[in-house]
Protein backbone atom coordinates (compact mmCIF):
# COMPACT_ATOMS: atom_id res chain seq x y z
CA UNK A 1 0.00 0.00 0.00
CA UNK A 2 1.37 3.49 -0.45
CA UNK A 3 0.42 5.94 2.24
CA UNK A 4 -1.19 9.37 1.35
CA UNK A 5 -1.54 9.76 5.13
CA UNK A 6 1.40 8.48 7.03
CA UNK A 7 5.45 8.41 6.45
CA UNK A 8 6.93 5.13 7.27
CA UNK A 9 10.38 4.51 7.76
CA UNK A 10 12.42 1.79 9.17
CA UNK A 11 16.49 1.72 10.32
CA UNK A 12 18.05 -0.86 13.01
CA UNK A 13 14.71 -2.86 13.98
CA UNK A 14 12.86 0.38 14.69
CA UNK A 15 10.20 1.28 12.39
CA UNK A 16 8.67 4.66 13.17
CA UNK A 17 5.12 5.64 11.93
CA UNK A 18 4.41 9.52 11.22
CA UNK A 19 1.26 11.00 11.07
CA UNK A 20 1.54 13.18 7.90
CA UNK A 21 -1.82 15.45 7.73
CA UNK A 22 -0.03 18.82 9.64
CA UNK A 23 -2.07 21.36 7.34
CA UNK A 24 -5.14 19.61 9.76
CA UNK A 25 -3.00 18.72 13.00
CA UNK A 26 -2.55 15.52 11.88
CA UNK A 27 -6.64 14.82 12.35
CA UNK A 28 -7.11 11.26 11.59
CA UNK A 29 -9.58 10.64 9.04
CA UNK A 30 -10.62 6.90 7.40
CA UNK A 31 -7.75 7.06 5.18
CA UNK A 32 -5.47 7.41 8.31
CA UNK A 33 -6.98 4.45 10.51
CA UNK A 34 -7.07 2.15 7.14
CA UNK A 35 -3.21 3.14 6.71
CA UNK A 36 -2.41 2.74 10.21
CA UNK A 37 -4.15 -1.03 10.23
CA UNK A 38 -1.99 -1.17 7.28
CA UNK A 39 1.02 -0.22 8.05
CA UNK A 40 1.12 -2.06 11.99
CA UNK A 41 0.26 -5.44 10.36
CA UNK A 42 3.35 -4.88 8.14
CA UNK A 43 5.28 -3.88 11.63
CA UNK A 44 4.01 -7.20 12.92
CA UNK A 45 4.69 -9.22 10.31
CA UNK A 46 8.48 -8.09 9.99
CA UNK A 47 10.84 -10.17 11.45
CA UNK A 48 13.38 -7.26 11.55
CA UNK A 49 11.34 -4.96 13.54
CA UNK A 50 11.85 -5.36 16.64
CA UNK A 51 10.21 -1.94 18.27
CA UNK A 52 7.68 0.79 16.40
CA UNK A 53 7.35 4.63 17.45
CA UNK A 54 3.91 6.59 16.39
CA UNK A 55 4.64 10.25 16.07
CA UNK A 56 2.78 13.26 14.30
CA UNK A 57 4.41 15.53 11.60
CA UNK A 58 5.59 18.83 13.23
CA UNK A 59 5.34 20.11 16.44
CA UNK A 60 1.78 21.55 16.79
CA UNK A 61 0.38 18.40 17.23
CA UNK A 62 0.75 14.73 17.43
CA UNK A 63 -3.12 14.26 16.16
CA UNK A 64 -5.91 17.11 17.27
CA UNK A 65 -8.42 14.45 17.18
CA UNK A 66 -10.46 12.57 14.55
CA UNK A 67 -11.50 14.69 11.68
CA UNK A 68 -14.48 16.64 12.58
CA UNK A 69 -14.80 17.82 8.50
CA UNK A 70 -15.34 14.32 7.76
CA UNK A 71 -17.45 13.50 10.89
CA UNK A 72 -19.47 16.57 10.85
CA UNK A 73 -21.78 15.11 7.79
CA UNK A 74 -21.66 11.69 8.58
CA UNK A 75 -25.37 9.36 9.28
CA UNK A 76 -25.43 6.95 11.99
CA UNK A 77 -25.08 4.29 9.47
CA UNK A 78 -21.58 6.01 8.20
CA UNK A 79 -20.15 7.09 11.92
CA UNK A 80 -21.03 3.22 12.94
CA UNK A 81 -18.61 2.10 9.61
CA UNK A 82 -16.23 5.10 10.70
CA UNK A 83 -16.12 3.51 14.49
CA UNK A 84 -15.76 -0.03 12.89
CA UNK A 85 -12.16 1.25 11.05
CA UNK A 86 -11.27 3.71 14.51
CA UNK A 87 -11.33 0.05 16.16
CA UNK A 88 -9.44 -1.64 13.81
CA UNK A 89 -6.75 0.58 13.39
CA UNK A 90 -6.34 0.67 17.68
CA UNK A 91 -6.84 -3.01 17.79
CA UNK A 92 -4.14 -3.31 15.83
CA UNK A 93 -1.74 -1.13 17.61
CA UNK A 94 -2.82 -2.42 20.77
CA UNK A 95 -2.47 -5.82 20.33
CA UNK A 96 0.92 -5.37 18.59
CA UNK A 97 3.62 -8.36 20.03
CA UNK A 98 6.38 -5.43 20.15
CA UNK A 99 6.56 -2.96 22.02
CA UNK A 100 4.99 0.59 20.81
CA UNK A 101 5.98 3.99 22.01
CA UNK A 102 3.92 7.44 21.04
CA UNK A 103 6.50 10.23 21.13
CA UNK A 104 3.91 12.90 21.21
CA UNK A 105 4.96 16.60 20.13
CA UNK A 106 2.02 19.64 20.54
CA UNK A 107 -1.87 18.48 20.69
CA UNK A 108 -3.05 15.02 21.48
CA UNK A 109 -6.53 15.55 21.68
CA UNK A 110 -9.61 13.39 21.33
CA UNK A 111 -8.65 10.84 19.07
CA UNK A 112 -5.14 11.76 19.16
CA UNK A 113 -4.86 11.38 22.41
CA UNK A 114 -7.24 7.96 22.46
CA UNK A 115 -4.50 6.73 19.16
CA UNK A 116 -2.12 7.65 21.92
CA UNK A 117 -3.44 5.34 24.57
CA UNK A 118 -3.44 2.78 22.05
CA UNK A 119 0.36 2.54 22.52
CA UNK A 120 2.30 0.68 25.31
CA UNK A 121 4.72 4.14 26.11
CA UNK A 122 4.20 7.37 25.72
CA UNK A 123 6.45 9.86 26.02
CA UNK A 124 6.13 13.70 25.06
CA UNK A 125 7.40 17.48 24.75
CA UNK A 126 6.76 19.89 27.49
CA UNK A 127 4.65 21.56 25.33
CA UNK A 128 2.28 18.67 24.38
CA UNK A 129 -1.75 19.14 25.82
CA UNK A 130 -4.00 16.35 26.36
CA UNK A 131 -7.42 16.42 26.46
CA UNK A 132 -10.78 14.63 25.67
CA UNK A 133 -12.62 17.59 23.99
CA UNK A 134 -15.64 15.93 22.69
CA UNK A 135 -18.15 16.76 25.12
CA UNK A 136 -17.76 20.13 23.52
CA UNK A 137 -18.60 18.48 20.31
CA UNK A 138 -21.78 17.00 21.77
CA UNK A 139 -20.31 13.73 21.91
CA UNK A 140 -18.69 11.23 23.91
CA UNK A 141 -14.68 9.81 23.28
CA UNK A 142 -15.66 6.80 20.67
CA UNK A 143 -11.96 5.85 19.85
CA UNK A 144 -11.61 3.88 23.33
CA UNK A 145 -11.34 7.07 25.63
CA UNK A 146 -14.22 6.29 27.82
CA UNK A 147 -11.76 3.15 28.99
CA UNK A 148 -8.58 3.30 27.99
CA UNK A 149 -8.25 6.50 30.06
CA UNK A 150 -10.04 5.52 33.11
CA UNK A 151 -7.74 2.26 33.20
CA UNK A 152 -4.66 5.09 32.87
CA UNK A 153 -5.62 7.70 35.41
CA UNK A 154 -8.87 6.05 37.57
CA UNK A 155 -12.10 6.94 36.49
CA UNK A 156 -12.39 10.23 38.90
CA UNK A 157 -9.84 11.64 36.88
CA UNK A 158 -11.09 10.22 33.27
CA UNK A 159 -14.63 11.48 34.42
CA UNK A 160 -13.04 14.99 34.89
CA UNK A 161 -11.08 15.07 31.85
CA UNK A 162 -14.62 13.47 30.09
CA UNK A 163 -17.14 15.61 31.46
CA UNK A 164 -15.77 18.97 31.55
CA UNK A 165 -13.48 18.48 28.35
CA UNK A 166 -10.57 20.86 29.81
CA UNK A 167 -6.55 20.27 28.54
CA UNK A 168 -4.16 19.39 30.25
CA UNK A 169 -0.59 20.01 30.12
CA UNK A 170 2.42 17.94 30.00
CA UNK A 171 3.65 18.36 33.41
CA UNK A 172 -0.05 16.90 34.43
CA UNK A 173 -0.21 14.30 31.96
CA UNK A 174 3.29 13.13 33.61
CA UNK A 175 1.59 13.22 37.64
CA UNK A 176 -1.51 11.29 36.64
CA UNK A 177 0.33 8.37 34.24
CA UNK A 178 -1.00 9.09 31.39
CA UNK A 179 2.47 9.59 29.98
CA UNK A 180 5.70 7.83 30.95
CA UNK A 181 7.93 10.86 30.80
CA UNK A 182 8.56 14.59 29.29
CA UNK A 183 11.15 15.87 27.86
CA UNK A 184 12.44 19.41 26.24
CA UNK A 185 10.83 19.81 22.72
CA UNK A 186 14.17 19.75 20.63
CA UNK A 187 14.74 16.02 22.22
CA UNK A 188 11.60 14.36 21.85
CA UNK A 189 12.66 11.97 19.06
CA UNK A 190 16.24 11.78 20.59
CA UNK A 191 14.44 10.25 23.89
CA UNK A 192 11.74 8.02 22.13
CA UNK A 193 14.86 6.48 20.08
CA UNK A 194 16.68 5.94 22.76
CA UNK A 195 14.04 4.24 24.30
CA UNK A 196 13.56 2.43 21.18
CA UNK A 197 17.46 1.18 20.98
CA UNK A 198 17.06 -0.11 24.61
CA UNK A 199 13.85 -2.00 23.48
CA UNK A 200 15.33 -3.30 20.60
CA UNK A 201 18.25 -4.61 22.62
CA UNK A 202 16.32 -7.16 24.97
CA UNK A 203 14.46 -10.37 23.78
CA UNK A 204 11.73 -9.69 21.12
CA UNK A 205 9.70 -12.94 22.66
CA UNK A 206 10.24 -12.25 26.26
CA UNK A 207 9.03 -8.48 25.96
CA UNK A 208 5.68 -10.03 24.11
CA UNK A 209 5.34 -12.39 26.98
CA UNK A 210 5.49 -9.27 29.23
CA UNK A 211 2.77 -7.27 27.19
CA UNK A 212 0.51 -9.83 27.16
CA UNK A 213 0.42 -10.78 30.64
CA UNK A 214 0.15 -7.36 31.38
CA UNK A 215 -2.58 -6.30 28.93
CA UNK A 216 -4.53 -9.31 30.16
CA UNK A 217 -4.24 -8.47 33.65
CA UNK A 218 -5.68 -4.91 32.62
CA UNK A 219 -8.93 -6.93 31.91
CA UNK A 220 -9.67 -9.83 34.34
CA UNK A 221 -9.38 -10.52 38.26
CA UNK A 222 -6.15 -10.72 40.05
CA UNK A 223 -5.67 -14.70 40.33
CA UNK A 224 -6.62 -15.21 36.23
CA UNK A 225 -4.43 -12.43 35.88
CA UNK A 226 -1.56 -14.59 37.97
CA UNK A 227 -2.32 -17.40 35.99
CA UNK A 228 -1.36 -15.41 32.82
CA UNK A 229 1.33 -14.43 34.55
CA UNK A 230 2.80 -17.74 35.38
CA UNK A 231 2.10 -19.17 31.71
CA UNK A 232 3.93 -16.07 30.17
CA UNK A 233 6.68 -16.90 32.29
CA UNK A 234 6.72 -20.44 31.46
CA UNK A 235 6.92 -19.93 27.81
CA UNK A 236 9.82 -17.58 28.46
CA UNK A 237 11.80 -20.85 29.54
CA UNK A 238 10.98 -22.14 25.80
CA UNK A 239 13.13 -19.30 24.38
CA UNK A 240 16.90 -19.07 23.71
CA UNK A 241 17.08 -15.75 25.14
CA UNK A 242 16.02 -16.97 28.59
CA UNK A 243 19.03 -19.76 28.50
CA UNK A 244 21.57 -16.84 27.11
CA UNK A 245 19.99 -14.74 30.06
CA UNK A 246 20.66 -16.98 32.85
CA UNK A 247 23.97 -18.33 31.36
CA UNK A 248 25.17 -14.82 30.70
CA UNK A 249 24.28 -13.62 33.85
CA UNK A 250 26.29 -17.03 35.97
CA UNK A 251 29.14 -16.40 33.38
CA UNK A 252 29.21 -12.55 34.34
CA UNK A 253 28.96 -10.92 31.37
CA UNK A 254 25.99 -9.05 29.21
CA UNK A 255 23.42 -11.18 27.84
CA UNK A 256 23.35 -10.91 24.47
CA UNK A 257 19.69 -11.73 22.92
CA UNK A 258 18.91 -13.63 19.46
CA UNK A 259 15.45 -12.65 19.05
CA UNK A 260 14.72 -16.34 19.48
N1 LIG B 1 -10.46 17.68 12.67
C1 LIG B 1 -10.29 18.34 11.51
N2 LIG B 1 -9.51 19.41 11.35
C2 LIG B 1 -8.85 19.86 12.44
C3 LIG B 1 -8.97 19.23 13.69
C4 LIG B 1 -9.81 18.09 13.79
N3 LIG B 1 -9.95 17.39 14.94
N4 LIG B 1 -8.21 19.91 14.57
C5 LIG B 1 -7.62 20.91 13.90
N5 LIG B 1 -8.01 20.88 12.60
C6 LIG B 1 -7.63 21.80 11.53
C7 LIG B 1 -8.40 23.11 11.63
O1 LIG B 1 -9.68 22.99 11.03
C8 LIG B 1 -7.48 24.03 10.87
O2 LIG B 1 -7.65 23.85 9.49
P1 LIG B 1 -7.89 25.13 8.51
O3 LIG B 1 -6.59 25.87 8.59
O4 LIG B 1 -8.15 24.48 7.17
O5 LIG B 1 -9.03 25.88 9.09
C9 LIG B 1 -6.10 23.53 11.23
O6 LIG B 1 -6.27 22.20 11.69
C10 LIG B 1 -5.46 24.31 12.36
O7 LIG B 1 -6.41 24.39 13.42
P2 LIG B 1 -6.78 25.78 14.13
O8 LIG B 1 -6.78 26.90 13.16
O9 LIG B 1 -8.01 25.54 14.94
O10 LIG B 1 -5.48 25.94 15.06
P3 LIG B 1 -5.38 26.58 16.53
O11 LIG B 1 -3.92 26.56 16.84
O12 LIG B 1 -6.12 27.85 16.61
O13 LIG B 1 -6.14 25.51 17.49
C11 LIG B 1 -6.68 23.30 18.31
C12 LIG B 1 -5.63 24.21 17.61
C13 LIG B 1 -6.86 23.78 19.73
C14 LIG B 1 -6.12 21.90 18.30
C15 LIG B 1 -8.01 23.39 17.54
O14 LIG B 1 -7.76 23.13 16.17
C16 LIG B 1 -9.04 22.40 18.01
O15 LIG B 1 -9.69 22.62 19.02
N6 LIG B 1 -9.23 21.27 17.25
C17 LIG B 1 -10.27 20.32 17.49
C18 LIG B 1 -9.98 19.52 18.72
C19 LIG B 1 -11.10 18.52 18.95
O16 LIG B 1 -12.22 18.87 19.23
N7 LIG B 1 -10.75 17.21 18.87
C20 LIG B 1 -11.68 16.15 19.07
C21 LIG B 1 -12.30 15.76 17.78
S1 LIG B 1 -13.57 14.56 17.98
C22 LIG B 1 -12.79 13.13 18.24
O17 LIG B 1 -11.58 13.02 18.19
C23 LIG B 1 -13.71 11.98 18.51
C24 LIG B 1 -13.02 10.65 18.34
C25 LIG B 1 -14.05 9.56 18.34
C26 LIG B 1 -14.73 9.45 17.01
C27 LIG B 1 -15.80 8.43 17.01
C28 LIG B 1 -17.07 8.99 16.45
C29 LIG B 1 -18.26 9.00 17.33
Amino acid sequence: MTYKTLLYEKADGIATVTLNRPEAYNALNSDVYNELYDVFEKIENDKNVRVAILTGSGEKAFAAGSDVVEMANMNTLEIQKFMATIRKASDRIYTLTKPTIAAIHGYALGGGNELAMCCDLRICSERARFGQPEINLGLIPGAGGTQRLSRLVGTAKAKEMIFLGDRIDAAEALRLGLVNKVVPPENLMEEALGWAKKLASKSGPVLAMAKAAINAGVDTDLQSGLDMEAKCDALCFATEDQKEGMKAFLEKREAVFKNK
